[in-house]
């Protein structure tokens, strides 16, 4: 079916810029697009419907790279010890922090999971996003990682939502391995990731890189084996301190390395050279109050592409939004609007491997569109949260309300 869309604006988002496009015209044709440009250049046409956008900015649909959507439980009750004073520490020695939803996740049945996902899931899709990854990481053990997996496939099946899965088993030591991080990292090479990767369930691999989870060394083994596998990698690196996961992520030309507050700039040079994404994640840099900013200088200065994600996880970053967060990447990260905005789109298309494909307004390029009801592109910034007014297209179809 050939659809023509016009009666609107563009912000196309080519080359990880605005690309304004006045008075704009969008040929769809089945799921791709044909054609887009102003519409006074488009002549005459034969097409089997034609949408008026009434004047709407057109974006692409919103991209949230970096989640972790699909977990038991939640830890609002943390939330409020930590602010009468208890720290994280003593809320891990207590059993509470990661560990506490690992328990709750093992404990729920796979259609629970299923049905609190698909809320959180539909709240960022009242957001306009049309793409996520979701990582696994609150199983820990082989039936437990399958598990949320397979939640994840199966949001990606029931959804018009384009839908990632990530192997997140390196997320934290499970308690049945305390003080054995070399055997479950062993475990995860040998076993769960060959595995789970038969079964088609892998995207992508990532792990976290912290001295309170894994060392470079131990992660450099689940890079290894992600590589024979075939999969691509991904790193939580940088967050609270530096290790340089973030120039480990780069020797294994990773498709982004993620938080990154604590790199320098030589883990940015080695990301520029190896077309590593930096994933910023605003949502835990402001729940944690985190102070230390991610290098947006040295960023910059060397041309790494910057991504900005929800992180959604019960933990630090409990986001429903990616509109929110690119109102927090200006005002705590301070990046510009148009940067926050590539931030959703082109280059969080390319942190999942999908640039080719997602992320802008491009002949080829899969139509997945957003038509806000909005002045400027910068409002998606400027409204903290909220439900704005739009219309959303995947695939080349508008998706009913
Ligand atoms: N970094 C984070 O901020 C989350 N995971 C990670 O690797 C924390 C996850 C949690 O606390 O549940
Ligand atoms: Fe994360």
């Amino acid at each position: 079916m050939k659809t023509l869309w016009q009666h609107c604006h563009v912000a196309s988002m080519a080359q990880g810029a605005y690309s304004i496009i006045e008075d704009a015209a969008i040929v769809t044709s089945a799921s791709r697009i044909e054609w887009i440009g102003p519409r006074q250049a488009l002549g005459a046409i034969a097409v089997e419907h034609t949408v008026d956008l009434g004047g709407a900015w057109v974006t692409p649909g919103l991209i949230d790279c970096h989640t972790h959507t699909v977990f038991g439980g939640n830890r609002s009750g943390e939330f409020e010890q930590r602010l009468q004073g208890v720290s994280y520490a003593e809320i891990a020695a207590a059993g509470g922090g990661i560990a506490s939803t690992v328990r709750a996740t093992r404990a729920a049945s796979e259609d629970a999971l299923y049905a609190s996902a698909l809320r959180r899931v539909q709240a960022l899709m009242r957001d306009g996003v049309t793409t996520l990854e979701i990582k696994s990481g609150y199983g820990l053990d082989l039936a437990s990682e399958r598990k949320l997996l397979r939640v994840i496939r199966r949001l990606g099946e029931q959804l018009p939502l384009t839908v990632r899965a990530t192997c997140l088993a390196a997320h934290a030591l499970p308690p049945e391995y305390a003080g054995r991080a070399d055997d479950y990292i062993e475990h995860i090479c040998d076993e769960l990731l060959p595995a789970l990767a038969a079964e088609g369930l892998v995207d992508a691999v990532d792990a976290f890189c912290e001295y309170l989870a894994f060392s470079p060394a131990q992660v450099e083994r689940v890079f290894l084996t992600a590589r024979e596998l075939g999969l691509p990698v991904k790193l939580h690196a940088e967050q609270l301190s530096s290790l340089h996961g973030s120039s480990l992520a780069a020797r294994y030309q990773a498709l982004s390395a993620d938080h990154l507050e604590f790199m320098d700039e030589a883990d940015a040079i080695a990301m520029a050279e190896a077309g590593t994404v930096a994933v910023l994640l605003p949502g835990a840099f402001y729940f944690l109050r985190e102070t230390q900013l991610p290098p947006m200088d040295a960023l910059r200065k060397h041309g790494v592409k910057i991504a900005i994600a929800s992180d959604l996880n019960p933990g630090t970053s409990p986001a429903l939004s990616l509109r929110l967060m690119l109102n927090m990447a200006c005002t705590l990260l301070r990046m510009t609007p148009e940067e926050a905005l590539a931030g959703v789109t082109l280059h969080a298309a390319t942190a999942l491997g999908l640039g080719h494909s997602h992320g802008s307004l491009e002949v080829g390029k899969v139509a997945d569109f957003v038509a806000w009801d909005i002045e400027r592109p910068a409002d998606l910034a400027y409204w903290l949260g909220g439900d704005l007014h739009k219309r959303v297209v995947r695939h080349g179809i508008e998706l009913s309300d």
